[in-house]
């Protein structure tokens, strides 16, 4: 039986104010086709499908398309909510959707029915959850950390380990202490005390995880971020984002592929001159650009769009970048004239004094301001 396992969608994420609608649109396709092509039996997803609570129209449309593909191809779904999602509205008409084979995990109210994906196989559904969403449920437990939490909701499941047992979460896993590799498009979403490890999961034969924008394993090879199928952040330049394809037969063993993910746009960094760059070839690709120019050169994004058709930044690094002196520790000279004053300025601000004729202009500026008087 194969399963497809996916996670971090973020519809409707901007990045930079881009949208990337049309580019998640492309890889939601992907994921589909792919399914079919594997014939797999059903796609899980492990959180944060949309990027914000309240998602837009144009999201939902798109992941209520991509639902209703799946769902006319026969293939099953197992949906968790993640920490950007709102656990009510994913929620939302599960107990119906669940007669389609459509599952999407319901609000955690002390215990967990798994799911019967294929004959011996189980999905166990754990949305996105705080320790102060469940203390009620768990009042013999003391439940203080996000692991004290865990262990109580993993002791209140009743698993059968002849079967083979899925888990979906969206909670931050560790592996003692180690943190996994993460990007800067996850950040926002962290805490510093929320994690778990991952010793919790031992009667799991694989725990299909979100929330972690790099693919990796967490401490053994069968808990699995499954990664955002699209790079989400600069950080993310160099990651190789990918679906992961599991293949479990009746012994209970489990087959890992990874499908890399080929995106409408790549997210990639140029660095060089404004002459270097500007013998680059056309591309299409989400940039940043970091420029080596000294010298600032204005109308600079226009300049390279001729090459760069999706410019997401322009960051300049030379030697006012990278010794950016702290303005309030400088003693300005007494006594001296605005022009000497403003030439103190500029010299602190861009590690070299105004050149002949800059100095000039200002000059000129201080002049006529004196003569308005
Ligand atoms: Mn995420």
């Amino acid at each position: 039986m194969k399963l497809l396992h996916i996670s971090d969608l973020h519809i409707g994420k901007k990045v930079k104010g881009f949208s990337l609608l049309e580019d998640q649109k492309y890889i939601l396709k992907q994921i589909t086709e792919t399914a079919v092509e594997q014939k797999v039996a059903g796609i899980i997803i492990a959180g944060d499908i949309y990027d914000v609570s309240s998602p837009s129209n144009d999201a939902i449309n798109l992941f209520d398309n991509f639902i209703t593909d799946i769902h006319s191809k026969g293939i099953s779904c197992y949906v968790v909510s993640g920490n950007h999602d709102s656990i009510y509205r994913i929620a939302f008409g599960s107990d119906i959707m669940a007669k389609e084979n459509i599952y999407f995990a319901k609000r955690y109210k002390g215990e967990i029915i798994p799911i019967e994906a294929g004959k011996n196989v189980n999905i166990w559904l754990l949305p996105f959850i705080r320790p102060m969403d469940i203390r009620e449920y768990h009042q013999d437990f003391a439940i203080g950390s996000y692991d004290e939490m865990m262990q109580a909701v993993i002791k209140n499941l009743d698993i059968n380990t002849k079967k083979t047992n899925i888990l979906v979460t969206h909670q931050f896993v560790t592996c003692s202490g180690k943190s996994p590799e993460k990007s800067d498009s996850e950040i926002a979403a962290l805490g510093t005390l929320d994690n778990v490890d991952v010793s919790n999961f031992k009667e799991f034969d694989y725990v299909a995880l979100g929330h972690i924008h790099k693919p990796q394993i967490m401490g053994r090879d069968t808990v699995r971020y499954a990664g955002s199928p699209l790079k989400y952040s600069f950080s993310e330049k160099n990651d190789k984002k990918s679906m992961v394809l599991l293949d479990i037969s009746p012994d209970k063993k489990i087959k890992q592929e990874l499908i890399p993910f080929k995106p409408l746009h790549d997210m990639r960094e140029y660095i060089g001159t404004f002459e270097e760059l500007s013998k680059n070839q056309e591309t299409d690709d989400y940039v940043r650009i970091i420029l080596k120019d000294e010298n600032y050169i204005t109308d600079i994004k226009h300049k390279l769009e001729n090459k760069f058709k999706n410019i997401m930044e322009i960051l300049y690094d030379n030697t006012y970048t990278r010794e950016n002196k702290d303005i309030k520790n400088v003693q300005f000279i007494k006594n001296k004239t605005p022009f000497d004053l403003f030439n103190q300025f500029y010299e602190i601000q861009n590690n070299r004094p105004l050149n002949d004729i800059q100095s000039e202009i200002v000059n000129e500026i201080f002049t006529e301001m004196e003569e308005a008087k």
